[in-house]
């Protein structure tokens, strides 16, 4: 009866009684409901924390209304989902993106105004979950966005770490790192689920024996058991679905450990409570050696075996049989990171529920697929067999088996020895390890770099061996940003001028920009759209004055570099540039250039020094420049601490050109080259990533192209490459370089730059100074542009009107097509 009950009131929640609203009037209700019941605060010692809480509360319950309604419509048309394995997202902050996608920005706004309240000030008060590095977790939070919109069954599992990616701050021109703590004021925008949890064992030894009904079975009797529990935030489509993000938190199986309670020792017992919930504590930073992290490799087991647990619960409590697992779903590993599930669902199968090995291999083999993001050797993800043994001892062997029936499957295609010992799970060079790319690569069905190029060099370099042997799984499926976001939320005021001219049709389909085609040379609207980009950087200026101090200068040309601090992303060729400019200035040779403004911002790996010093490199220049009288009438240099989703929003917006200036290729797509030219900024970049295929679509006279390309570097590489030669032949490159030890630069501490110096001379193994002469060269021509406002403004239109490509949405249908074989299941408002 109690069950009838519910499902009536479901019922008539569909039928609109009963229904959260969407009106003014529903929204001031509700959020002094929960301001009241929720928070139980009276107005005199309600905080700005307390309202932002009631209001995101508000339109959780919203955005839940839409998540419940899409998982009735999947189950009813049981349809084919899609699982993203991914073990970092940057979704950014909730509020702003779930009032767009439910349309109500002006109810919101206007019912927080007669309370006498701000929305602007509410949206700064939200604190982001900083679950990621960079690239990799945010293109995982645009795939959401996306797979919301576009209707996809789909669920995002991943890792609640309890302090995110460190939070940035520059003391004496130095990064310092700081805890990031987004649980401090709580979280609204999760609900904990305490019975959907899992068990997860590590360590320990296995047995092999061989059972009544004759059946060869391994046991695993683990050293150590933990559980995970899910929390779930509601993800919302554009006028449509929405999903959920699940993510794992690591507990205690039990609070105590009864058997040491016992003894008396209690606070022996509370602190094993404690280590279990260590592994969900913190994200690590990219681009540090992690092999030997064995944190990090018990992270990733632990969110694979939680989420291939609630799969499998998923399929089998709907009475379906696990044969047809990879009938309905499909997984998606985000890199390689995810990549210990291929063996754990192999284990799942064959010893927990006693499936025969080809079978589950079959099955196995036929739900994963892997996407690639990186090229660098050293971010190929290997782990040390020991550690492996040690902590997954039945994983293990279940690697040896795959790749035990892999190689032989090669030597009977008459692979060679070399071959084989190549494409091994295990490398035996120096102490064996696991190949984590070549388990995601044997036990996925399909495998997709994230560019043309990327997916090219992937096939033709790191799974060279593997694309000889199975051509077929390789795929590509360019990147993408969502447009939502990073255009319609982010920049309303382009928005607005856009829809005014196209209507609102491009919210969900980004190639109608194309109409903006025919408006590029109107100076009307050239007008309007100098007009725009001029409030963002005036709104930019005030940022950047709050957060550094620094005046800038909105009418000069800003010039932007933002993405993670790496030599192969070259920020510092940018300030070589600039320190060229500062030489000229005080030279007295100030024609040609156009008044800039330099804006960097980026994290580096708490451990990659160089990238450190870069960073310190950057501030150093900042403070020469900007002191300068003579100078700072031409240039500007700032460095905006703690980059991330929410300052991201402010930047592009603001930029008018993007510096995508990677060496060619190094960078597997960038995003934030598409998400600087959705905002209307005009690119210089190398042939690298996803810029081949921005300059595409924009039209190369559209596109300030400079440096070498791939096969050029490589044929530089071949002959020999000497940057030493390039110093000494090119007296600017070379004052340039002299300058970095400088007692004006580093006020008498002449060795501080030495490190870079020294590599940029002797190895520069980013070729920053083989390419210096052709990014300078650019540059000229980037300032002859600038001043000429129509052509400018024209170009700029242009590459907004040619983005439809880099809309996330093209991404997913991509992964649709031609990987996932899904369809949509739309809901219909
Ligand atoms: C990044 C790539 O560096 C970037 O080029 C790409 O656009 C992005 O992924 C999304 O595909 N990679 C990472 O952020 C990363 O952590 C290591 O890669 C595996």
């Amino acid at each position: 009866k109690h069950n009838r009950s519910i499902e009536s009131y479901f019922e008539s929640l569909g039928t609109g009684a009963g229904e959260v609203g969407l009106s003014k009037e529903d929204i001031t209700k509700d959020f002094l409901h929960k301001l009241f019941y929720h928070l139980g605060r009276v107005p005199a010692l309600t905080t700005s924390n307390d309202i932002y809480t009631a209001m995101a509360l508000t339109i959780r319950d919203r955005a839940l209304r839409k998540f419940v309604r899409s998982i009735e419509k999947f189950t009813q048309q049981d349809a084919r989902g899609i699982a993203y394995f991914s073990a970092e997202y940057l979704p950014g902050p909730h509020l702003g993106n779930n009032l767009l996608n439910l349309e109500i920005v002006d109810e919101t706004k206007a019912a927080l105004t007669e309370l006498g309240l701000d929305l602007d000030e509410l949206l700064d008060e939200e604190e982001e979950p900083g679950l990621g590095n960079g690239g990799l977790g945010r293109l995982a939070s645009c795939f959401m966005d996306s797979l919301a919109t576009l209707g996809i069954p789909s669920i995002a599992y991943g890792i609640r770490y309890e302090f995110g990616i460190f939070k940035q701050e520059i003391r004496e021109g130095w990064q310092m790192e700081t805890t990031d703590k987004w649980l401090h004021n709580g979280n609204p925008w999760e609900v904990m689920r305490p019975e959907i949890s899992y068990v997860v064992k590590f360590g320990g030894r296995t047995e092999h024996s061989t059972n009544g009904q004759n059946r060869y079975q391994v046991d695993w009797l683990p050293e150590s058991e933990i559980k995970g529990t899910a929390y779930d935030t509601p993800i919302l489509g554009y006028q449509s679905n929405g999903i959920i993000m699940r993510l794992w938190k690591a507990e205690a199986v039990e609070s105590f450990d009864f058997s040491v309670y016992n003894m008396g020792d209690y606070y022996r017992a509370v602190e094993k409570k404690l280590r279990s919930e260590n592994i969900t504590k913190v994200l690590y930073p990219n681009d540090e050696n992690l092999s030997g992290k064995e944190l990090r490799l018990k992270q990733q087991y632990f969110f694979v075996s939680c989420s291939l647990q609630d799969m499998i619960n998923l399929h089998t409590t709907q009475g379906r049989e696990l044969k047809n697992f990879h009938e309905k779903f499909a997984i998606q590993l985000n890199d390689t990171h995810p990549s210990i599930a291929v063996a754990e669902l192999m284990r799942l199968f064959v010893d927990e529920h006693e499936m025969e090995w080809d079978e589950a291999w079959d099955i196995t083999r036929n739900t994963f697929a892997y996407t690639n993001h990186t090229l660098l050797p050293e971010a190929l993800e290997k782990w040390a067999v020991s550690l492996l043994g040690r902590i997954l001892p039945r994983h293990l062997e279940i690697i040896y088996e795959i790749n035990s029936r892999f190689l032989e499957e090669l030597r009977d295609k008459g692979f060679s020895g070399d071959q084989i010992a190549r494409m091994s799970l295990i490398d035996e060079n120096g102490e064996p390890s696991v190949r984590m790319a070549h388990l995601a690569t044997v036990g996925s069905f399909k495998v997709n770099g994230v560019s043309e190029l990327h997916s090219r060099l992937l096939k033709s370099q790191v799974l060279n061996d593997f694309a000889g042997l199975w051509p077929q799984k390789f795929t590509n499926v360019t990147n993408g940003v969502t447009h939502r976001r990073f255009l319609a939320m982010s920049n309303p005021g382009l928005a607005n001028l856009i829809s005014e001219k196209i209507g609102e049709g491009w919210l969900t389909d980004l190639t109608s920009f194309k109409e903006l085609e025919k408006l590029a040379e109107n100076e009307d609207f050239q007008k309007r759209w100098r007009e725009v980009k001029l409030q963002n950087k005036q709104a930019l200026t005030q940022f950047i004055k709050e957060q550094t101090g620094v005046t800038v200068d909105p009418e000069m040309l800003f010039d932007v570099q933002v993405k993670r601090i790496h030599e192969y992303k070259r920020q510092h060729l940018m300030v070589l540039h600039i320190i060229d400019l500062y030489l000229r200035i005080k030279d007295g040779k100030t024609e040609n250039i156009a008044a800039s403004t330099f804006i960097f911002a980026g994290k580096a790996a708490p451990g990659y020094f160089l990238a450190k010093l870069i960073i310190r490199l950057i501030t150093a220049v900042a403070e020469l420049v900007n002191e300068d009288e003579e100078v700072n009438r031409f240039i500007k240099v700032v460095f905006l601490p703690n980059f991330n989703v929410k300052q991201a929003q402010r930047i592009y917006p603001a930029a008018d050109l993007s510096e995508q200036i990677s060496m060619a290729g190094k960078e597997a797509s960038g995003t934030g080259n598409m998400k600087f030219a959705l905002n209307g900024a005009l690119t210089i970049g190398t042939l690298d990533g996803a810029n081949v295929e921005i300059r595409e679509e924009v039209g190369e006279e559209n596109f300030f192209l400079f440096g070498q390309t791939t096969e050029e570097i490589q044929q530089t590489r071949n002959e020999g490459y000497r940057p030493y030669q390039y110093y000494e032949e090119n007296p600017k490159l070379k004052k340039v370089l002299d300058f970095l030890s400088s007692e004006e630069l580093t006020k008498g501490d002449t060795e501080l730059f030495k490190p870079l110096y020294h590599n940029l001379l002797q190895q520069d193994p980013y070729q920053l100074l083989k390419d210096f002469d052709s990014y300078c060269s650019k540059k000229e021509e980037v300032f002859k542009l600038w001043n000429d406002k129509k052509e400018w403004t024209k170009k700029s239109i242009l590459n907004v009107a040619r983005m439809g490509k880099f809309s996330s949405d093209r991404s997913i249908r991509d992964y649709c097509e031609k990987i996932w074989n899904v369809k949509p299941v739309k809901l219909k408002e």
